[in-house]
């Protein structure tokens, strides 16, 4: 089923949802969102082992209940490059918001701001930088880039990313080629809109918007002199997302990074992966506190960011469940789900015996 811009109608409603859990929300996003769209958000590559490894992994290690522990009201507020942020969740980039629903970045940018958290922006981003922008005051924003084979073509994304006030670039370095996504390709898969930050580098390609074709005019060969590159001339910190290796996380360190992103891209590119979880022990000791961990892929609990905390994360990002949310409640629905992960992780902290995110960090997984 090829879907083309007059066929594809995303979900409109703005209300906010009441989430018993995020699995829950994905069922009731897959009745609303097109098949071709949901298909994209919420497939994985090939068997999407991986895709479920992100999840189940979290199995591996427990939280042991704490009692006695004098704790009461956890607070989850955080401090993240600066920012200062209500808990240590935020935003993952995702391209094509307008697949989930009609008002596009905008409506996530508008939800995620009102909750009070970072923002990443997709180079995949369906809007302009400035509508964003409009909706969000003085909520940090990242740009995430995929980088262009032209590296004049990169300079001018950094520099309107810039322009636009983002406070940090995320190079995305694990998507060199797309992940095998056979549902997009029994889908015939096309996104139903044009994206104007990535289209600078799609050049004839823009007709079909087909995936593969934005594949090919991206960079692959992306080594440690690309990081330090994009970090002398944005002059902004720069986090390197898609770290699953100690070995990447110390090149990327050594390249100039100012942050890793733990990520297996939520289970789209290479499948056979672990799960996420599974290697963010070893890269947290091989960081061994240098620069901030974000990590992302499979979390949909709070019990899931407990964990990501305790082995060594500074935060997590939230990826698929936003758009469900924004899908079946726009704005309203995204800042809903983020209020449900941070409601979660208190009643976690409050289990675990742990009054601040300090003290998750210090704690011991069994
Ligand atoms: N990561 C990027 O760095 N840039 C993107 O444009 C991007 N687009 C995505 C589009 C979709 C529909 C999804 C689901 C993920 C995308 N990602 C992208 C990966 C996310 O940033 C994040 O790593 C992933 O969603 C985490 O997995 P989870 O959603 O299962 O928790």
């Amino acid at each position: 089923m090829s879907q083309n811009q007059a066929t594809y109608t995303a979900p409109s409603k703005n209300q906010s949802l009441d989430i018993v859990n995020v699995y829950d929300l994905e069922q009731q996003a897959s009745q609303i969102i097109p098949k071709g769209g949901f298909d994209y958000i919420a497939g994985g590559a090939g068997d999407e082992y991986t895709l479920d490894q992100n999840i189940t992994s979290f199995n591996q290690k427990r939280i042991l209940p704490r009692v006695l522990a004098d704790v009461e009201n956890p607070d989850t507020r955080t401090t993240l490059f600066g920012s200062e942020l209500p808990s240590p969740i935020i935003m993952a980039p995702i391209a094509a918001h307008g697949l989930a629903h009609e008002s596009r970045e905008v409506g996530t940018a508008k939800g995620v701001s009102d909750y009070g958290t970072i923002l990443s922006i997709s180079t995949y981003t369906g809007s302009e930088l400035s509508e964003t922008s409009k909706v969000m005051g003085d909520t940090p924003k990242w740009f995430q880039l995929y980088m262009s084979k032209d590296n004049e073509v990169n300079k001018a994304i950094i520099d309107d990313a810039k322009a636009d006030g983002a406070t940090a670039i995320v190079l995305t370095a694990d998507a060199t080629v797309m992940g095998n996504r056979e549902k997009d390709k029994l889908n015939q898969f096309v996104f139903p809109f044009d994206m104007p930050i990535v289209s600078r580098y799609l050049r004839g390609f823009i007709e079909d918007r087909a995936l593969n074709n934005i594949y090919l005019e991206s960079k692959q060969k992306i080594n440690t002199d690309d990081v330090r590159f994009i970090a002398e001339y944005s002059d902004m910190p720069v986090i390197v997302k898609g770290i699953q290796a100690p070995e990447d996380a110390i090149k990327a360190i050594d390249a100039g990074a100012a942050g890793i992103w733990v990520s297996n891209h939520g289970g789209r590119q290479l499948d056979g992966a672990p799960g996420s979880f599974e290697t963010l022990a070893l890269i947290s000791e091989a960081v061994s506190k240098r620069v901030p961990i974000i990590f992302d892929s499979g979390i949909r609990r709070g019990e899931h960011i407990f964990k990501a905390l305790a082995m060594g994360a500074d935060c997590v990002a939230i990826g698929r469940p936003v758009l469900y949310g924004l899908a079946l409640g726009g704005a309203k629905g995204v800042t809903s789900v983020f209020e449900y992960f941070e409601n979660d992780l208190k009643r976690v902290m409050q289990l675990a015996g742990t009054q601040t995110v300090e003290d998750i960090k210090k704690t011991a997984l069994v």
